[in-house]
């Protein structure tokens, strides 16, 4: 994977430089969160796309709708030396803290040039410092060992892991918000309530009001409607500050709503609630708001995102498959 980790990590860079670029000024921050938004709208669209042309393979979840939490988040992050963790639905929370898209592309397509080498697919994404993992809750004890190491090794990072609101159901979530309060844990837990485990609604899985069981382990609760990602930075980045300074934990309690299927074509939710969310689509919103400012530059960077992601597509489907062959070593062979 030599190849692919030293294209990744120019494509990083290209991000951070990007990222940096855009909070120079309020004004170009909010460009640069609708780019990232853009980017991962039109990303997902073609995946459940190639899917349905029998190009691409396995499972995809989405997080159309949800992306101004992943973007406003991790704007609030050192792309540098923070780390973050996600879960099955991770592709916005990767290309947002990456910029990394060939690389995602690539993966979730089993090539060779994939962040992983095409061998993690969807759920399995990691480049540097970021990891993303299907099994739900599991990745909060690993966030958690994560972020004592960089306590531990006094780097100043700290560590973010995205969970939705089914997670609550493992037991691990309270061991690990435990282990966190307890021993001081520079971590940000980020709850991106969607009201939705798979079919599952809320209301019938879990009781009571499930940010405020993160009160009863000391951990300071933040809750904010999740339909700007300029808000979301906002608030995210206020609570960055202080878990750098105070070393300990804090939870981060978006309201947002998944408006695509939980997969592909997984939805049983009523479809007037369907569409009343539609029209409130935080992406449809923030570009209202760039149109009327700046309606040409709007139009040249729909443009810039839609070639780039075209391209990264082309390159990815001419490229050789994943290679196996190392990842074999570690199988028995006796
Ligand atoms: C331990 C475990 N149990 C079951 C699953 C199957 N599963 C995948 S996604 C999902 C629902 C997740 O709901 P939530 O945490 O609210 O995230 P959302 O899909 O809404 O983003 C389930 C049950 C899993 N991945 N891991
Ligand atoms: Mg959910």
């Amino acid at each position: 994977m030599s190849d692919c980790s030293e294209r990744c990590d120019t494509t990083l860079r290209d991000g951070i430089v990007q990222a940096e670029r855009g909070i120079s000024s309020p004004e170009g921050l909010k460009w640069t969160l609708y780019r990232k938004m853009l980017q991962i709208r039109r990303v997902e669209e073609s995946l459940l796309q190639l899917f349905t042309r029998g190009i691409l393979f396995g499972t995809v979840h989405t997080c159309i709708g949800q992306e101004p939490c992943g973007v406003g988040v991790t704007q609030a992050l050192e792309p540098a030396t923070d780390v973050v963790w996600s879960n099955h639905r991770g592709h916005g929370h990767y290309l947002a803290f990456t910029g990394d898209l060939q690389g995602l592309i690539s993966e979730i397509l089993g090539k060779a040039s994939g962040a992983c080498g095409g061998i993690g697919g969807s759920q399995h994404l990691h480049n540097r410092n970021i990891y993303t993992n299907g099994i739900l809750g599991g990745t909060l004890p690993c966030a958690a060992g994560c972020a004592f190491a960089e306590k531990f090794k006094k780097t100043g990072g700290i560590v973010t892991v995205f969970f939705g609101d089914g997670a609550f159901g493992e037991g691990v979530v309270y061991e690990t918000f435990n282990v966190a309060s307890l021993w001081g844990l520079p971590i940000l837990f980020v709850l991106e309530d969607n009201g939705y485990a798979q079919s599952t609604p809320k209301a019938l899985e879990h009781a009571g009001e499930i940010s405020r069981r993160a009160e009863s382990f000391n951990i300071p609760i933040t809750r904010l409607e999740a339909d700007h990602a300029v808000s979301v930075w906002q608030t995210a980045s206020g609570i960055v500050r202080e878990i750098r300074r105070n070393q300990r934990p804090q939870l981060l309690a978006l309201q947002t709503y998944r408006l695509a299927p939980h997969s592909k074509g997984d939805d049983n939710r009523d479809p007037q609630e369907l569409e009343a969310h539609w029209a409130a689509d935080p992406l449809k919103r923030h570009r209202q708001e760039l149109a009327a400012e700046d309606a040409p530059r709007l139009e040249q960077l729909e443009q810039e995102v839609g070639e780039e992601i075209q391209r990264c597509i082309d390159f990815a489907i001419n490229d050789k498959p994943m290679e196996t062959a190392h990842f074999l070593k570690y199988v028995d062979q006796g």
